[in-house]
């Protein structure tokens, strides 16, 4: 147990343990399936909806659970150490549902949080594109208006929960090039024009899927821009202020599962032999474990920070985000691959879990801006200092 857990309130503890008890429960038991099997777990999602677990952040109004960001990556944390890629994919349907939840106008909440709170309607992510993946702002899906309604047409790329998702929170050009030509769209699945790519083969996050989603003149209602007629020109900043959030609950994931690799590991040198006795019992092993503990130790704490920043609407929560997602998605991984070493030839295989977790954490260090995008920001911030 870490110094930290002593900080927790009595409330903050039946949160934790709640998400703790669900994980061990509902995820741990079939993750390793589910990654063989390329299964996405739609109804285990719906119990921690149940859970409060799919609006963590949004207010109590139209039925999130009123929580904190510090409050959701330790849920995070939880839920990854039973499945990482379960635990990710929750994190941005949080994000999205959040985005409407803060953004949208008293009619767009009143539809859509419900509905998305209790995963009744999952939803994706949109910024990506085939050719504006770091470089966001540059993103050429269009939305143009005709009439009451929008028509979209472009192509996103590598989408979580593309084709399985009900809706899409879709960043579009309705303005000329740069940020402020950017607007947010509420794309309901089953919209004429709206399809998707096959399934993107990849090294993890097998239980969910991946994919293109293309737009070809698909027409949605003006209703549906995020934030109404004001929303217009606004949707580079929501989808921004998404992801400072995105980031840590994703550097969650990271430290979720590098915390399970970590206490396999120790379960696994106490009872490995060799050399006349337990492996736990080499100074040098015990020196990686120390490493290893260190790197959680700091993890967590970056981690609480970024939150406790994000929750304050500090002046530098997007470089506090920024600092954390790369931090803890580096120092992770490395703490799932020193586990995996620590297994020998056994954390090679499947069956002993590490070699899944390590290619779960392993695209934490890419997506919701890579970790070189992330060193950009806080190098804009300390230049502008
Ligand atoms: P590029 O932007 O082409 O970058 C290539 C390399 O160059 C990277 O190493 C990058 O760090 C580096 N680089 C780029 N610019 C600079 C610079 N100025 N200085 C230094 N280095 C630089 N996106 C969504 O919108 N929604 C999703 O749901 C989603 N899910 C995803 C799921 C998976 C499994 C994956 C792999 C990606 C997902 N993404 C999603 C996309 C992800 O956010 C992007 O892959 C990521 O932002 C990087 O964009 P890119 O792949 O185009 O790489
Ligand atoms: N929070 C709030 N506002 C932000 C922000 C953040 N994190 N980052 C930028 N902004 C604002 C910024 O303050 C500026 O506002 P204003 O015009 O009012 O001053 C505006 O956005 C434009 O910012 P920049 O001038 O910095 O724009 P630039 O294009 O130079 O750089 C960059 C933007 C690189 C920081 C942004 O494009 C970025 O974060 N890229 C990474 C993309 C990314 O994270 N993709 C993840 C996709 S989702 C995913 O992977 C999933 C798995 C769901």
């Amino acid at each position: 147990m870490s110094v930290l857990d002593a900080t927790l309130s009595a409330d903050d503890r039946v949160i934790t343990d709640t998400a703790a008890a669900f994980a061990a429960k509902r995820i741990a038991p079939h993750a390793l399936a589910w990654d063989a099997e390329k299964h996405f777990p739609a109804e285990e999602l719906r119990e921690a909806a149940e859970l409060g677990m799919a609006a963590i952040y949004c207010s109590e109004e139209f039925g999130g659970s009123g929580l904190t960001r510090l409050d959701g990556v330790r849920i995070f944390t939880e839920l990854a150490a039973a499945d990482p890629t379960t635990a990710a994919f929750l994190s941005i349907h949080n994000m999205a549902t959040w985005m409407v939840d803060c953004y949208g106008t008293a009619e767009q909440r009143a539809t859509w949080v419900p509905r998305m709170a209790s995963m009744e309607c999952i939803a994706s992510y949109c910024l990506t594109e085939p050719s504006a993946g770091s470089d966001a702002a540059a993103l050429r899906t269009r939305a143009d208006r005709d009439g009451d309604d929008f028509v979209l047409n472009g192509v996103k790329q590598f989408i979580s929960g593309a084709g399985t998702s009900d809706v899409y929170i879709v960043m579009a050009r309705t303005g000329g090039d740069g940020p402020k030509g950017i607007s947010t769209f509420i794309v309901e699945n089953g919209t004429p024009g709206l399809s998707f790519g096959a399934q993107e083969k990849k090294m993890g996050w097998h239980a969910q899927p991946t994919a293109a989603v293309v737009f070809d003149d698909v027409r949605v209602p003006a209703a549906n821009m995020v934030g109404g007629d004001a929303g217009e020109g606004t949707g580079f900043g929501i989808a921004m202020n998404g992801l400072n959030g995105g980031r840590i609950n994703i550097a969650a994931c990271s430290l979720g599962g590098a915390q399970d690799a970590m206490a396999r590991t120790r379960r696994y040198l106490r009872e490995r032999e060799a050399f006349g006795g337990s492996l736990i019992d080499e100074p040098t092993i015990r020196f990686a474990l120390a490493d290893m503990a260190i790197d959680l130790e700091a993890s967590r704490l970056m981690l609480w920070n970024a939150a406790a920043a994000l929750d304050a609407d500090h002046p530098d929560k997007v470089t506090s985000c920024a600092m954390a997602k790369r931090f803890v998605t580096e120092r992770c991984f490395s703490v799932a691959d020193q586990a995996l070493q620590l297994h020998g030839g056994y954390g090679y295989l499947h069956d002993y879990g590490l070699e899944k977790i390590v290619r779960d954490l392993r695209v934490n260090r890419i997506l919701e801006g890579t970790n070189e995008i992330m060193r950009m920001v806080i190098g804009r911030a300390i230049a502008k200092e």
